[in-house]
């Protein structure tokens, strides 16, 4: 498949005179302002990242290189007629910048199924850690034990010249996307299955392997793993797994290091950890109210105790959305079509009619909608994946199609060493109000 290499060399190697022509003739350019609110906020909105594979638009939501994501599923190509699109269209996408013809998909689904070997090494550390640990560090260690199979690290100690960085890191992100399904199914067969593993199927699409080698066979759920790999695949560069795989790869630290990093990054409760906690929190409120079908009253009642307790909803708001977020909507217009009547996704849909203006009348909770997280979980558990402690790792699996792109990238483009500046609490107080006194 090296047609593929090639092509992503052809069209992403114009940017990298551009590249450098900006950082050396306009270096100087302001393009915004920092102000210490921001700081204090995380960072929140401050220009600071290059990313080419996806931007957020707080309104308006993601856009892959442009597309949206009803625009994508219209025009990626998919298996079935009705079926949802590969997300290894989406991948050529997010590398290359072009819709893919059903060709290039197809044979990356080959590429990476003839790359999908996962070394024993990697199986026996999985086995030394607790069946009962954390699905995601079971997930984080595998992955970080996969860098001995690393192609750039060889590279790099055999002297490689740096403009062939990319090259090596290209292979190694490969390889590692087409083992990250292996991975996740052995852990899920481990922990869920009393470690009855099931093979890969060569002949099936990364997603469509996945669904396989967790057990499920049916075009039903080959279908939702497809819609979910696309729609969890990147949120532009700043979110927590992103930023973490960039920055750990801005050291040179091989493609498995970086990932592992971003992975570790995604298993927190306000990132990818809230996929599961919206479950955990939906069952601790039917115990609590002794009922699977609370009325309106009793759920806003719930979604009030949990804000006095100082713990936060979770699938609501969001760093950079100011809306319903369209991965929450993709999903609900997929259990409308495909879904009748299931408990738990009333139970969703509920929510989402009682919680925001509840959020919003706090007056300090910048967005009051859904996220992705707040209805992935209920789709996963209507089709039979109702072990929701999971769930992360599902959407770890998906994280890499964009991150990985763009690590990738970042490698051509020749990115250096990521390091802003950092000053006491004391230094802020001063630019503020020109003493330090009292910190
Ligand atoms: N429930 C309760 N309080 C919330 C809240 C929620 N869903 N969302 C925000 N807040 C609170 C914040 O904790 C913060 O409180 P303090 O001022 O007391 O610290 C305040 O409202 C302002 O926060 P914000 O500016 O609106 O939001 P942030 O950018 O700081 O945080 C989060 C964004 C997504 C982390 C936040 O909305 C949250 O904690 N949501 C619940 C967890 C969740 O769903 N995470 C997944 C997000 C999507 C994602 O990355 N998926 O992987």
């Amino acid at each position: 498949m090296e047609y593929i290499k090639n092509r992503f060399f052809q069209k992403a190697s114009r940017c990298i005179s551009e590249y450098q022509r900006l950082k050396t003739e306009h270096g100087d350019k302001v393009i915004g302002q920092v102000t210490i609110g921001q700081v204090l906020s995380g960072m929140k909105g401050i220009p600071a990242l290059v990313t080419d594979t996806s931007k957020l638009d707080p309104n308006e939501g993601i856009r892959f290189r442009g597309h949206s994501l009803p625009e994508l599923r219209e025009k990626l190509p998919r298996l079935e007629e009705e079926g949802e699109p590969l997300p290894e269209g989406l991948f050529y996408l997010m590398l290359i910048g072009e819709i893919p013809e059903k060709d290039d998909v197809l044979n990356i689904s080959k590429d990476w199924a003839t790359r999908a070997y996962v070394p024993q090494h990697v199986f026996d550390v999985i086995d030394a850690i607790p069946r009962n640990s954390r699905p995601m560090t079971q997930f984080s260690a595998a992955i970080l034990a996969m860098a001995t199979e690393s192609i750039f690290q060889k590279a790099y100690r055999a002297g490689v010249n740096k403009k062939y960085y990319w090259d090596s890191t290209y292979e190694d992100v490969m390889n590692l996307i087409a083992r990250l399904p292996r991975i996740a199914a052995y852990i899920y067969r481990r922990i869920y299955h009393n470690g009855h593993h099931i093979e890969p199927n060569p002949q099936l699409d990364w997603a469509g392997n996945l669904a396989h080698m967790m057990g499920f066979d049916s075009v039903e759920v080959k279908r939702l793993l497809r819609l979910y790999m696309v729609i969890h695949a990147d949120h532009e560069g700043g979110n927590v797994s992103a930023h973490t795989t960039h920055l750990v790869g801005s050291a040179l630290s091989n493609a498995y290091y970086a990932f592992a990093a971003g992975m570790t990054g995604l298993a927190g409760p306000l990132h990818g950890y809230a996929n599961q906690d919206v479950i955990y929190w939906l069952n601790e409120m039917c115990d609590h109210l002794n009922t699977d079908e609370p009325t309106d009253a009793q759920i806003a009642a719930y979604i009030e105790k949990t804000l006095r307790e100082g713990r936060v909803v979770p699938g609501y708001g969001h760093a950079v959305l100011r809306i319903t977020d369209p991965r929450f909507t993709v999903q609900q217009e997929f259990a409308d079509k495909y879904v009748k009547n299931d408990k738990l996704i009333n139970l969703v849909n509920a929510i989402y009619r009682v919680a925001p203006p509840i959020l919003e009348s706090t007056g300090k909770i910048k967005n009051p909608w859904p996220n992705v997280d707040a209805y992935s979980g209920a789709l996963l558990n209507h089709y039979g994946i109702t072990e929701y402690t999971f769930y992360t790792v599902l959407f770890g699996v998906s994280r890499s199609l964009g991150v990985l792109a763009s690590l990738i990238q970042d490698r051509l483009y020749g990115m250096p060493l990521e390091r802003p500046s950092s000053f006491p609490l004391s230094w802020f107080k001063k630019q503020a109000e020109g003493t330090s006194e009292g910190c």
